[in-house]
């Protein structure tokens, strides 16, 4: 090994050591709802070096990277043995996404992944590219794990290398190590984003879908669906209901999905999701957040009107610009809740904020009322709140002299 070598292979893993151990900071300037983070909690540069560089000066002598890590993005999330875990979707140089798991001990910084990224069951070939897993700890006691699996299109026309085919896959686990596949979930429709519910409702497993009419438009799927299945183990879509709509000149006119699976609060469910909508530079992804009721899941008791979170700053910028998208979050004890969310397809980041706060959220921000001059109507009560308020408390005060 030349001096070189020792040098630059010291350099790189002192790099990569103090990328991982970097403090993140909350931003607290924020608008009260919830707090941003000073530094993204995992970018490409995160992946292990022992995945990406050949250490034997032998077979390597100029340390070069073997293999090329894209990003690290749309990772599911759990608390699991006192740590915060992300099932990250890693996508190679080479475009094929795949999951890793990486372990953070309190949930800002510090995360790492595992040795090795998860050797996914591999069921069949016609599998080219696996992405975005929901992790649901659900009460018949196995942890979930409900992802996209995607395919070139069978009837595809020759020369058509494009059209694809969305599948939901479906894996399990009691230990977050040995993994289970079960057949992928039979729909009349193609799905991407499926996400299991944690509890059984009328003793049978429930399921958050998104119908969609192809592999990008969702057509005629008029939004989040909600179905439930006799057996996880052969699961098939048999009733679907629209619970979540799309509808026009919203954050969610085009498509919406579920996010993560929805924490449940004594006031109802608690559901994160995406919204998108197009424009002259493309589809804009933006979270938005909603309430369901804990006697009747499939009704919708809350949804403040807009985004929860849409892209600022450098979130903006990546392979996919101008989206965020999370399919994990983690309800701490102590009521705090940690929102994982990937922006422009490139970099994953986390939110904070509290059940508390979301769930006041939900129902004080005034829904969206489809229009202009109802948006206005919403201002301008609020205004005529707040002169009430400032009369009473300044009438307050003059009794007081
Ligand atoms: C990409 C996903 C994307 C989907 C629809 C897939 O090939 O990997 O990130 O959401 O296409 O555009
Ligand atoms: C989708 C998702 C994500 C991705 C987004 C933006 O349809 O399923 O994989 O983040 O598009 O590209």
């Amino acid at each position: 090994m030349n001096e070189s070598y020792s040098k630059r292979l010291w350099l790189l893993k002192e790099a990569h050591e103090s990328l991982i151990t970097r403090p993140n900071h909350a931003i607290h300037s924020g608008n009260g709802i919830f707090e941003r983070y000073q530094h993204p909690v995992l970018t490409n540069e995160h992946a292990p070096l022992e995945w990406r560089y050949d250490f034997n000066p032998a077979t390597n002598p100029w340390l070069m990277e073997r293999i090329g890590i894209n990003c690290t993005l749309n990772s599911g999330a759990i608390k699991w043995d006192g740590k915060y875990l992300l099932m990250v979707r890693v996508e190679g140089n080479d475009r094929k996404s795949f999951f890793a798991i990486a372990e953070s001990p309190n949930g800002v910084d510090n995360f790492r992944f595992r040795d090795y990224p998860l050797q996914l069951p591999d069921t069949d070939p016609s599998e080219t590219n696996v992405y975005d897993m929901r992790l649901t700890a659900h009460e018949d006691g196995w942890v979930y794990g409900i992802f996209c699996s995607e395919s070139l299109d069978p009837d595809a026309a020759p020369g058509d290398l494009s059209s694809a085919v969305a599948k939901a896959g479906i894996i399990r686990t009691k230990d977050l190590k040995n993994w289970e596949r079960l057949p992928n979930l039979i729909s009349p429709s193609q799905q991407r984003n499926v996400v299991l519910h944690p509890e059984f409702v009328e003793g049978k497993y429930a399921l958050y879908t998104r119908p969609q009419d192809s592999f990008i438009d969702a057509g005629n799927g008029g939004g989040i669906g909600w179905a439930l299945i006799d057996d996880i183990t052969h699961a098939e879509i048999k009733e679907e209901t629209i619970i979540n709509h799309r509808h026009y000149h919203t954050i969610k006119e085009t498509k919406n999905g579920e996010g993560p699976h929805p924490i449940k609060t004594p006031k109802g469910w608690l559901h994160l999701a995406h919204g998108v909508r197009a424009c002259a530079a493309g589809l804009r992804y933006v979270l938005y957040l909603y309430m369901t009721s804990l006697e009747d899941p499939t009704k919708v008791i809350a949804e403040p009107g807009g985004y929860l979170l849409a892209p600022m700053g450098e979130e903006r910028i990546g392979d996919v610009s101008n989206v965020l998208f999370s399919n994990g979050w983690i309800a701490d004890d102590g009521g705090t809740v940690y929102i994982y969310y990937a922006s422009s397809d490139t970099r994953m980041h986390v939110a904070t904020s509290t059940v508390n706060r979301l769930v006041d959220y939900c129902f004080h921000t005034p829904a969206d009322g489809f229009r202009s001059a109802s948006s206005v109507g919403e201002i301008c009560k609020l205004v005529k709140k707040n002169k009430e308020y400032s009369g009473q408390k300044s009438a307050r005060l003059e009794s007081l002299v």
